[in-house]
Order: structure tokens, then sequence, then C-alpha cells
């Protein structure tokens, strides 16, 4: 099958069901142990629609060839769709320009890219970097590394008990020698939502740039850069049903423009000669090497396919479903809720007592159920809560409450396990 053009895809989705959207993902009828995979770990990763997978194929059935490089037909038709994916990616979040859409391998990398690029040559040792405690250690380590680097100082903003981002020593911390904030939109480890607005604000009224790590709101909460005047936001496109591998730095135009190259090599110069190398223009100062061509595609495909069905009707099921799973498990003896913000979604960590999270996660998995158990890549924030680890539950667009059923009702079963 040839696909041109993602958009006819997909029919309006309004009158579409849950059971439509499933249809979409053909993962979803696997069955795990003998069971209907009941896959509730999409914080981790979300899984992939077939036109994400058909666009992927395509590319490499059809067009596949290097971009930027070559004269040929093929190549002028990778860099189109290369190209086109970019654009698809600032629209998503409302960015000025394509020059602010940097592809990259993930959030990751997008936080490493401008912890070492913008922040390293601004720090001294008298400055600092603000995060909070709920950060994943993808907006943390980073940011040690280039404190060690330049003798700056990390401030880290506390999290309360229900897992809220206190705004009182945020606005205490916060100072003139602070040089950067970076904090995350939508915690993975415990589903609060950061008030990101109030953050930016009172960040920017000390002359203090923002970014905002969003690897889980960017598939939960519609991001618009604009609005929000963030001034970097990071996101990975496996968390919102694109490939792996790929994801995308939005960085205000005036920001990346003064800030150095990440990595050197082709693609991101105009000429280099042995005495010296004249960068090439925004974006591509900072993507170095041949890039993830099919991975940007098969983004902008699932960029696409969210668009079609929209985020509030995704927002909206989501809810449900962690409204009903909190009533649910509210009900199970010994189960605690880790992360009860007001501003909260789609996410919910959880202990059993006297149950290691690891057990849970096996128990459940022999019936087909898949979540995830542990750390959740944030230490520190487990630490605050005197925690190893947790139980995590996350939902997307394609769960259901029959599948938060069978969730409880495994979860009931790990307790009668146990008791004996
Ligand atoms: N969280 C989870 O199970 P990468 O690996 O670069 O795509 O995303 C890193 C990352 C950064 N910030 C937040 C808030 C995240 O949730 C993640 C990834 C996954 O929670 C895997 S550890």
């Amino acid at each position: 099958m040839k696909i041109d053009n993602q958009e006819l895809l997909h029919p309006p989705i309004s009158a579409r069901t849950v059971e439509d959207w499933r249809n979409d993902f053909p993962i979803l009828r696997e069955t795990v142990r003998g069971k209907p995979l009941v896959y509730l770990d999409n914080a981790a990763t979300t899984q992939k629609p077939q036109s994400v997978i058909d666009a992927e194929v395509a590319y490499y059935t059809h067009t596949n060839a290097n971009v930027h490089r070559g004269v040929h037909t093929l190549s002028q038709r990778a860099t189109d769709r290369y190209e086109g994916a970019r654009s698809k990616v600032r629209r998503f979040i409302n960015a000025a320009d394509t020059k602010e859409i940097v592809f990259v391998r993930g959030t990751t990398e997008a936080i490493n890219l401008v912890a070492q690029s913008y922040a390293r040559p601004r720090l001294t040792a008298d400055d600092n970097i603000i995060i909070s405690a709920m950060e994943h250690h993808s907006n943390i380590v980073p940011w040690q590394m280039v404190c060690a680097q330049t003798g700056a100082e990390l401030r880290v903003v506390p999290v309360n008990d229900a897992g809220e981002f206190e705004f009182d020593v945020f606005a205490k911390v916060i100072g003139p020698r602070t040089k950067l904030v970076a904090v995350t939109h939508l915690s993975n480890a415990l589903g609060s939502i950061t008030p990101v607005r109030r953050i930016i604000e009172l960040a920017h009224s000390h002359g203090v740039p923002v970014l905002l790590d969003g690897a889980q709101a960017v598939s939960h909460l519609g991001i618009d850069v604009r609005a929000l005047d963030c001034d970097f936001y990071a996101f990975s496109g496996h968390k919102i049903f694109g490939p792996t591998g790929i994801g995308a730095l939005y960085g205000k135009e005036a920001l990346l423009e003064a800030m150095p190259p990440y990595q050197g090599g082709g693609d991101m110069i105009r000429s280099v000669t042995f005495g010296e190398t004249e960068y090439n223009d925004l974006p591509y100062k900072f993507e170095a090497g041949t890039p993830n061509i099919a991975g940007a595609i098969g983004l902008g495909a699932a960029l696409d396919y969210v668009s079609a069905i929209g985020l509030d009707a995704i927002a909206a099921h989501e809810r449900d479903l962690l409204d009903y799973a909190t009533g649910l498990v509210s009900d199970i003896p010994g189960l605690r809720i880790v992360g009860t913000a007001q501003e909260k979604a789609s996410i919910l960590s959880f202990t059993l007592t006297g149950i290691h999270a690891h057990d849970i996660g096996t128990i459940l998995d022999h019936g087909g159920i898949a979540i995830r158990a542990g750390h959740h890549c944030a230490m520190p924030l487990m630490q605050r809560f005197g925690l190893s680890g947790t139980a995590r539950a996350s939902f997307s667009l394609y769960n259901t409450r029959q599948e938060v059923d069978a969730l409880v009702a495994g979860l009931h079963k790990v307790r009668e396990m146990f008791k004996r």
C-alpha cells in the first residue's frame, strides 16, 4: 500500500468510539500468557497505530534516501517528508517557525542539548539552576553534570505530600543568580500537573528562561508553546504514539540562535576548512549527522493521528478512566495512592502494604496486565515519599473501563496471594 497523505487515513473521529480507536492499534490484539493484553504502561511508551507503522514502512518502501544532500528525486522526496514532519511538530505545539523545532532522539537528548549548549556557557560558580523534586532523572542528571562542569548550584523546589509543586518555596528560591528553571509539565511518577503558567510568569519577571519537560504532558495536555510562553519544550515521539528514537526540542528562535551547536558533523555546517567552520542555519545547526528520517515521518503520522481525534477527546476519556480507577482502588485494603494532586492526569501510582511493587507487576503480568513497577527513573522523588518504588498504571486513549476492572481484579488477587 502506498501512503502519501496520512491525513486521509483517519476519518473525523468525533463519531468514533474507543473500540474504533483500539482497532487502530494492532498490538492490542496480542495475547500475553494466554490472556488478552491489558496495556497500562503508557507512561513508559505508547503503542503505535497502524498509520504510524504504515508511514515508516511506506518511507522505507518508496522513499528511502538521505536528506538535504542529494539532487536526485528520492533524496528530494525524503527531504520533503522529513521537513513536512517538522512542520507538523510546529503546528502541533503552535511554535512560530520551523526554525524553532530541532529533531532529537527524545526528551533526554533535548534536555542535554539545552544543558550543554544554553546553560554551560552562561553558568559560573555564583549561579544556580532550579528544578523540582518530582523530576525524572533526565531532568536532573544533565543539570548535575553542567553544575559539576561550572561550579553552579542545583536548587530543588520541594513537593507537598500530595505531590504538588510548592510554588511559595519556588518564589523564595529563585533569585538574581538563577540562570534557568527546568521543570516537568506532568510528573511521570505521580501524575501531578505542574503550575507551569505561574512558574513561567514568575521566572520571566526575574528574567529567567524556563524549560518544560513535556515527555508525559505531550500526549495528555494540549501544548501551545506560544500561549505558555515557555523558552524550551522537550518531548519524545514514542510517548505520543510515534516511533522510538525521535523527539523534538522547541526553543525560542533568539535563544537557539545565540547557542553554539551541541554536536559537530555533517549537515550542521555551511562551510568547512581545516581552519574553521561556519555553522548552518537553525534548526540544522543542532542536527549533526544523518537524522532519524523514518522516525520523524512516523512522528508526523502520530501527530496527525492525535490531531484527528483531538486532545480534548483523549483527555476527557483518560480523565474518566483515572477517576474510575481511583474510585475502585481506593476500596482495596492496604492500597495507598502516591500522588493525589488536585491537578492530575492519566497516572495512578500506588503501593500495597507489605507487597513489593515488583511482585505486584509480576503477578499482574501473569494475567496479561502490563504496568510499571519501581522508581520510574525518579529516585529522589521516591526518597521524598520514603519509598523504594511504586506500582504505576498509566492510561491512554485506547484503554477501557473493562481494563481498569481487570487491573482491580488483579490487585485483589495479588492481595490474596500474599495473605497466605
Ligand atoms: N519516562 C517512564 O516510564 P526519553 O527516555 O528521553 O524518551 O524520556 C525521558 C523522560 C523524561 N521526562 C519524563 C517526565 C519522563 O517520563 C521520561 C520517560 C518513562 O516514566 C521511561 S523512564
